[in-house]
């Protein structure tokens, strides 16, 4: 996959013991109230393509645990949500780096969507590969954390030759062509087992509005539209080549009001420098920020394109998780990073902001956990009673060790030298489970999580 190809998207105008024991098991309850939990503030997208020359190349990254550590933490700095990357059959080749991946991400509370970049749809093609390098891979993984959540499709008949020979009436002939691959895709993977996996497009913003389609009136527009709207759960518009908040509004404004599913709005990081769309790095990241206040919930969030030349014009984060900048980090930065945690904007490095987001959330605490350790933690599980050790387990099941959760070897372990059985602590968590939601929506999608975690770590399964 190149990543020059999307300069089309803009061609004329085209886009985280008692006394003691409480105060900890306290703590480990927030560390799980945090499992899964989507970040209400920056939500960033990437697209991170095979890129071999670049180190952080979707290629040279999955496998590489190192890379995947460091990126992964990148990601938490920079606020991004969801990645689409190219892996082509990685999921074939080599599953287990495919899978530790995907939950790797999944831990932090990312995305990871499969990335398809294609200018002619062939629908066997497509189909062949949703079905070998994405269900097949899916239905394999037991664990729900290593697979993919979503298909990401970049196709772009706008930059085919027949496009360019065709007259109107043919282009508006390829984008129903278009719909039916969306609708072809969301068939094949309700068929077969994996009808959860979710489905994103890419779409240039002027479809709605470009003379060059054929469109027999608006009806026909608006009905191709509410056509796509059915297998798609969102679209990303990019917005190239465009360098004010108006003139990206005026792009993506009709799709932002008219379409029924996500819409979030794609920026181009070739397009920084002297006299390009944006003067510097900082001026694009303000652009994005003035869109997210633009719009508010009415867009779900930023993506830029590439991810690889995003790693090379952002400065490189920097992480500390010594909150009480005494130079140790220990159980005081723990308590700091416990009770900024759930600020979304404004945080510092006193809050338990280690990784500069302004935000405190999971990445932080993973930062601390790396930067702390983490023998001292699992020592604390020996001692407390049954029902606190329930709870200590599934702190444990959400903790973030270096590679995402502490494996569920060592979690059983424990369990083994508890004094409670199985079938209490199953007990214990459907009475958890009942007593859930709690505070609304946000909370009972975070239970959902939770649920699905401790079973899965526990060997049970989630009823
Ligand atoms: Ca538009
Ligand atoms: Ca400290
Ligand atoms: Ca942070």
């Amino acid at each position: 996959m190149n990543d020059t190809k999307h300069q089309l998207w803009g061609r004329g105008g085209w886009q985280s013991v008692r006394r003691g024991a409480t105060k900890f098991l306290a703590s480990l309850l927030i560390v799980l109230a945090i499992c899964g939990s989507a970040f209400a503030q920056t939500q960033r997208g990437t697209w991170m393509w095979g890129s071999a020359s670049h180190p952080y190349g979707a290629s040279n990254v999955i496998g590489d645990l190192p890379l995947e550590d460091e990126l992964v933490s990148y990601f938490g700095a920079w606020g991004v949500d969801r990645v689409y990357a190219s892996v082509g059959s990685l999921g074939i080749s080599d599953p287990t780096s495919m899978a530790r991946w995907n939950a790797a991400l999944d831990d932090m509370g990312v995305e990871s969507q499969k990335l398809h970049g294609i200018v002619t749809p062939n629908p066997v093609s497509l189909a062949n590969k949703i079905q070998t390098q994405l269900i097949d891979f899916n239905v394999s993984r037991a664990d729900p954390r290593e697979r993919f959540d979503a298909v990401h499709l970049d196709i772009e008949p706008h930059a085919s030759a027949a496009w360019d020979s065709g007259t109107p009436a043919d282009r508006r002939n390829l984008l129903f062509d278009l719909r039916d691959t969306y609708v072809a895709a969301r068939a094949q993977l309700d068929d077969n087992g994996a009808s959860e996996v979710r489905i994103y497009a890419d779409l240039p913003v002027w479809y709605d509005s470009s003379a060059s389609i054929g469109w027999l009136d608006t009806a026909d527009r608006d009905q191709w539209f509410d056509d796509i709207g059915v297998p798609l759960d969102g679209i990303t518009m990019m917005a190239f080549e465009r360098d004010t908040l108006s003139k990206i509004t005026s792009g993506v404004g009709w799709e932002v009001a008219n379409f029924d599913g996500e819409v979030r709005i794609g920026l181009n990081v070739n397009e920084v420098g002297p006299g390009e769309t944006f003067e510097d790095f900082a001026a694009m990241l303000t652009m994005a920020d003035d869109l997210e206040a633009f719009y508010g919930a009415s867009i779900t969030g930023i993506d830029f394109q590439p991810m690889t030349t995003y790693t090379d014009l952002s400065p490189t984060p920097t992480f500390s998780a010594d909150f009480t900048s005494d130079g140790n980090i220990d159980g005081a930065d723990f308590l700091a990073w416990q009770k900024g945690y759930g600020l979304e904007v404004g945080a510092t490095l006193a809050d338990g902001d280690a990784n500069g987001s302004s935000s405190v959330n999971v990445f932080d605490l993973a930062v601390w956990k790396q930067q702390f350790g983490t023998p001292a933690l699992l020592g604390v599980t020996a001692i407390p009673e049954p029902n606190s050790w329930v709870l200590v387990v599934v702190g444990l099941c959400c903790w973030p060790s270096g590679r995402g959760l502490l494996s569920r070897e060592s979690v059983l372990a424990a369990q083994e030298k508890s004094t409670c059985g199985v079938n209490k602590l199953q007990k214990l968590f459907v009475d958890h489970k009942k007593a859930g939601p709690i505070h609304g929506p946000g909370l009972q999608k975070i239970h959902s999580h939770y649920v699905r975690r401790y079973c899965n770590l526990l060997r049970m399964s989630p009823q």
